[in-house]
């Protein structure tokens, strides 16, 4: 890949809304990307891997649940900082971000806040530090947007309970250390637990072929008749609000995220269009290339101005789930139309690993779609704005 000389736009001067300590993580983490992860990632996607050699610095990075508290092993940072780490990743892969929003808003996040003490002193410290690394099993074969109709499901055993069922589409599952799963309890009622690896009867193959996110791992986890300790079930929550609570976690982090794709493309397309000569000058003189730049960085600000005030409102504790659908679903149309764009800009080369256009391009397919698709955030703001279900 090209050396990464990546700049962030900021046409509206949103930097003065950022304290010092949000532009130092900043920073931080956007140097780590440059030293860590530009360098390797085109071939690590290229080659379908995933990076594991990067979780420890990911963790000395604080990018792992830094919302969590000090006590826990968290940095108790508040969540325009978790903003800006998600986007800093993403703007170098969005299978990197997705490791470290698994690991914080899917595993850390329902731990903490369903968690018993025990659960939270026993796991959130390693996980923070990468000791641990967790994944989120919700989707199951016949149940991706539908989560409510889940078949996994667990009986009594007087001090375990044994779990059954399948769990697909799951990130980090090929190298996880321990599962957030969901499945329904005795009475129908859909409960967390924590599943360890090396529990007998479970497993977590592989998903090959993969022509997006291909720096991340993705598995299933299958439960055959799998005894998990009582003490693993998560005791303070109950029904699909557990899972869903931890999306809008993640889905927070994906809004800020995906941004960081959009203004990954922007820059570099912006850089070769004063760069390359065609006809005799710049294709940045171009007034087509021109409209199509001015497009991305308004819908860039747009994008820049809901994600700050959505971090204000999600550190007051006033951010509505339906709020943070707008924000996801708004940033990852913005970022693939301008992924889009900006491969245009860039002609042949724009397919090429030697930029990273393409493969933002092909990771917001999955960004988009992971999370609640597209298509289910918009029914999330019109059942908000209306009062009517659609989904149903
Ligand atoms: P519904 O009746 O609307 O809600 C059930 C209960 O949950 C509450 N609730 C939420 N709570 C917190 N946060 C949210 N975002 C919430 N949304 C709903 C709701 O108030 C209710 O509470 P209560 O107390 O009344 O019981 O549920 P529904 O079955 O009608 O479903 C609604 C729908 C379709 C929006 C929901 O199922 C949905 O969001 N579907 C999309 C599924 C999805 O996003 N799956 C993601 C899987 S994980 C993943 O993709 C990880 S990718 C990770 C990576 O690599 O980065
Ligand atoms: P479906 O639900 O079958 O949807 C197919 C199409 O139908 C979509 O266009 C959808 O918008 C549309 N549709 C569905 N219902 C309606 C409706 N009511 N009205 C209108 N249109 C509708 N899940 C996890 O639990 N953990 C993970 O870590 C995880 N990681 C993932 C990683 C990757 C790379 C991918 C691709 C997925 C991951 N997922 C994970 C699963 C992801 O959340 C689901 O793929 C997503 O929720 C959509 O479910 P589905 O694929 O079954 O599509």
């Amino acid at each position: 890949m090209a050396q990464d000389l990546y700049q962030h736009p900021d046409y509206y001067l949103l930097d003065e809304l950022l304290t010092d300590e949000h532009k130092l993580i900043r920073d931080s983490v956007r140097a780590y990307v440059k030293k860590e992860i530009s360098p390797i990632i085109e071939d690590y996607a290229q080659r379908a891997e995933f990076p594991r050699q990067i979780i420890k610095g990911l963790g000395e990075q604080g990018c792992f649940g830094p919302f969590v508290p000090q006590k826990y092993g968290g940095a108790g940072l508040d969540y325009i900082s978790y903003g800006i780490m998600m986007q800093e990743l993403e703007r170098g892969d969005s299978g990197i971000r997705s490791t470290a929003s698994v690991q914080g808003s899917l595993v850390m996040y329902p731990i903490l806040t369903y968690g018993s003490e025990e659960q939270k002193m026993k796991y959130l410290p390693k996980l923070a530090g990468g000791e641990l690394m967790g994944c989120f099993g919700l989707t199951e074969p016949d149940h991706g947007s539908n989560p409510a109709g889940m078949l996994s499901n667990y009986t009594d055993a007087g001090d375990h309970v044994i779990l059954n069922g399948s769990k697909m589409w799951i990130s980090n599952a090929p190298f996880a250390d321990i599962a957030v799963v969901w499945a329904r309890n005795p009475e129908g009622k859909i409960k967390g637990l924590i599943v360890e690896r090396g529990m007998e009867g479970f497993t977590t193959p592989e998903t090959h072929g993969k022509w997006s996110l291909r720096a991340s791992a993705t598995g299933e986890l299958v439960f055959d008749n799998v005894k998990v300790p009582k003490e693993n079930i998560l005791p303070n929550v109950e029904g699909l609000k557990g899972p869903l609570g931890c999306l809008s976690s993640a889905r927070f982090g994906i809004a800020w995220g995906a941004l960081g794709c959009a203004m990954d493309c922007y820059d570099t397309a912006l850089r070769y269009s004063q760069q390359r000569i065609q006809f005799g000058k710049p294709i940045g003189a171009f007034q087509l290339t021109q409209k199509k730049l001015a497009e991305m960085i308004t819908e860039i600000t747009k994008g820049q101005l809901l994600v700050w005030r959505l971090g204000v409102l999600r550190s007051e504790g006033r951010a509505t789930p339906e709020q943070i659908s707008m924000a996801k679903r708004n940033s990852c149309h913005t970022a693939i139309t301008i992924a889009r764009e900006a491969r245009q800009i860039l002609g042949g080369m724009g397919i090429t690993g030697e930029y990273s256009i393409m493969r933002h391009m092909m990771n917001l397919e999955s960004v988009i779609t992971y999370e609640g698709t597209h298509d289910i955030h918009l029914l999330i703001t019109g059942q908000d704005v209306t009062g009517f279900n659609a989904f149903k």
